[in-house]
């Protein structure tokens, strides 16, 4: 049986262990890339670990997500991030140039290359036929400072398209497609492989917004070959030098296969407050809409951009909607600034807001109460706009202008619309390549650490008790995303350097009290449902629960980036053996693991009732290296022991 293509870039880059699912490999990382929000965290920890110079043949520090500076928070941590980044030589690439997975895309990506990033959308690079993987940001230090990085193998679950779009239908309609099809725990434990003949009728781009929101399904990542599309966009980028031909053999085994007939897909939506929530547009029915946002790292390309000044030139935003556009890039922004489709957006009365994350992270342009707000974002999670209240549908770009135009939601296939663009014509364009947002570090690495007084010293865990023990303090349901562990909008997204202020809010929006209650139990124990900690690579979400003295979350199963969050910060995740234990755990009893040495070392764990003395088993899902972070009290620790 021949090889999928993303086991040949694993094989390429293989350091140690066995290629076989399961098994813990390491691997040699030829990229990463970090972000602000994360990125604070991320460089307080290369420089805990004494780091010299990237061992990586590229990193880059992109600032996308803190660019509101309501406070001095946000440029502190700026410049904190510039500093660092002089120091091991990593490129800086300054607020406004862009959101990070399309610059890297635009400007770094290389197929058959792997990249780690702070973001659990870095898989956006697998349009380009690189392995991009999402990471907590200790990883992603790590991977900076040792050129390495450890992961369970995936399996490969191969997509096989045939067909092609029809007009009105796009990237986005596909990505929600198959989160219908496998939902937001579907990817866990896998790579996704998009092979088939309707793979060469997508754009890097659109292949960029499947593989990116892949992040929502679970996926440890997603791929696509690279061809003659990909020379194309590499060519467009000016960098056609960089082209490599990739895919797999043409009898790749995978582990399973889904398939998907392009030409029978309609415009979808995913519906509040999950994407996989997903109904065909034409089903949801033409409901009101408050807001439009077009933008995000899922959709703001360059085609995405066009096609929506296209669907709008002429015409006019509906009076009881806000359209709010933020573009990919300033590259973006320019290009679309000389051809004059930047004109059609502000004069259909679009609100052109910055090169940025924006209301995505809910910085800016939370709905009013009540909204409907349909986004071509990648995550409806409530809450996450900002307002809590509001209705978030995820949807493309085409769907997103035709219903600012209509002021409810359409679906403009159905309705016959024109659309009124060449899509292979815009793929044809060129762009200059342009570096004015980045700066180079001296060749020489070094310089001095710039930090504000909101940069405060983060968390570290202590060695393993002989006895993990505590109240249980929360006893959560299935899909907590990270946004409901530790929200993140423009009130709180300024003191991600500051884990003691952000303690105060950990599970704000789905139980008040938490924080105040897991502070007096002092060593709490939380219990979660399945896909526990799905959504964003923020290592907060571990990092706050450590501040507030949890020791141990016991769930139904892990989102995977969380997962590795929690052993690093030294926090053990175990797993229910039998499902049903879940439903005895009572908030305020107590547990205790005890001998927790020995049985870190076994299959299963015992974890008993401190009151009633009942047994509840647990998987132990830990691999060697875990166990000894575990046992350390967290990945920093380990490595400062020399282990
Ligand atoms: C997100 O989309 O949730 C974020 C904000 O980009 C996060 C990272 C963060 O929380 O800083 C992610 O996706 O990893
Ligand atoms: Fe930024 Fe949103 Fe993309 Fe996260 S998902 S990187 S917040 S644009």
């Amino acid at each position: 049986m021949g090889c999928t293509l993303a086991y040949k870039i694993l094989r390429e880059h293989l350091i140690s262990g066995d290629l076989r699912p399961g098994e813990e490999i390491t691997i040699r990382i030829d990229q990463t890339l970090t972000q602000d929000s994360t990125g604070t965290m991320v460089y307080l920890q290369l420089e805990a670990m004494d780091a010299d110079m990237v061992k990586t043949e590229l990193s880059v520090a992109y600032i996308d997500h803190n660019t509101l500076q309501t406070g001095f928070e946000n440029a502190d941590d700026h410049a904190f991030i510039k500093s660092v980044a002089a120091r091991h030589g990593i490129l800086f690439s300054k607020p406004g140039g862009g959101i990070c997975h399309q610059l890297h895309l635009e400007n770094y990506g290389i197929p058959g290359k792997t990249l780690l990033g702070s973001d659990s959308h870095t898989p956006t690079g697998g349009g380009l036929g690189m392995i991009a993987i999402g990471a907590g940001g200790l990883d992603v230090a790590v991977a900076m400072a040792q050129g390495t990085y450890s992961l369970t193998v995936p399996k490969v679950l191969g997509i096989e398209l045939t067909g092609a779009l029809r007009p009105w239908v796009s990237a986005k309609d596909v990505i929600l497609h198959v989160l219908k099809e496998i939902s937001v725990k579907g990817g866990v434990g896998k790579i996704v492989e998009y092979f088939g003949g309707g793979v060469g009728a997508l754009s890097v781009t659109d292949r960029a917004t499947i593989a990116n929101m892949g992040a929502e399904h679970g996926a440890t990542t997603s791929v696509f070959p690279s061809d003659e599309n990909t020379e194309a966009y590499l060519g467009q980028q000016r960098r056609g030098g960089e082209y490599v031909p990739l895919s797999a053999d043409p009898d790749a085994a995978y582990d399973e296969i889904l398939r998907v007939d392009l030409s029978a897909l309609e415009p979808l939506a995913a519906m509040p407050h999950s994407p996989d929530n997903v109904d065909a547009v034409k089903n949801i029915g033409r409901i009101k809409v408050d807001q439009v946002a077009i933008g995000s790292c899922t959709n703001s390309s360059y085609t995405d951009l066009m096609k929506a000044a296209a669907i709008l030139k002429g015409r006019k935003v509906h009076p009881n909607v806000s359209l709010v556009i933020s573009p990919g890039s300033a590259c973006i922004l320019s290009k679309i600034a000389s051809n004059g489709a930047l004109a059609d957006l502000i004069d259909a009365g679009a609100r052109i807001i910055e090169n940025a994350c924006g209301p995505c992270i809910g910085m800016g342009q939370s709905p009013r109460s009540g909204a409907v707000s349909l986004r071509t974002f990648n995550r409806n999670f409530k809450g996450r706009s900002g307002t809590n209240d509001a209705d978030v549908y995820l949807v493309s770009p085409e769907t997103a202008a035709v219903s600012a135009v209509t002021g409810v939601l359409t679906d403009g296939f159905a309705e016959g619309t024109a659309l009124g663009i060449s899509l292979p014509e815009i793929a044809a364009e060129t762009f200059e390549r342009k570096d004015n947002f980045v700066v180079y570090p001296p060749a020489e690495g070094g310089g001095e650490v710039v930090m504000g007084p909101n940069i405060k010293p983060f968390p570290r865990g202590n060695a393993l008790p002989d006895a993990v023990e505590g109240e249980i303090v929360l006893v959560a349901g299935d899909n907590i995303t990270t946004d409901d562990i530790m929200p993140s909008d423009s009130r709180l997204l300024p003191y991600r350097s500051n884990i003691p202020y952000l303690s105060n809010y950990c599970f704000e929006k789905i139980d008040a009290g938490f924080a105040a209650r897991a502070k007096k139990a002092d060593g709490g124990v939380i219990v979660g449902g399945d896909n526990y900690g799905q959504g964003s690579s923020r290592e907060h979400a571990a990092l706050v629960p450590l501040y507030l003295g949890i020791r141990m979350v016991l769930a139904k199963s892990f989102a995977r980036i969380h997962r590795s969050n929690l052993i690093n910060s030294g926090i053990l995740p175990l797993v229910f053996e039998q499902h049903g234990d879940y439903d005895k755990m009572k908030a305020g009893g107590a547990l205790v693991l005890a001998d927790a040495d020995a049985q870190i070392d076994r299959n299963i764990i015992i974890v008993n009732d401190k009151g009633t003395g009942a047994e509840y088993r647990f998987l132990n899902t830990l691999t060697d290296i875990e166990k000894r972070m575990i046992r350390a009290g967290g990945k920093i620790n380990m490595i400062r022991q020399g282990d």
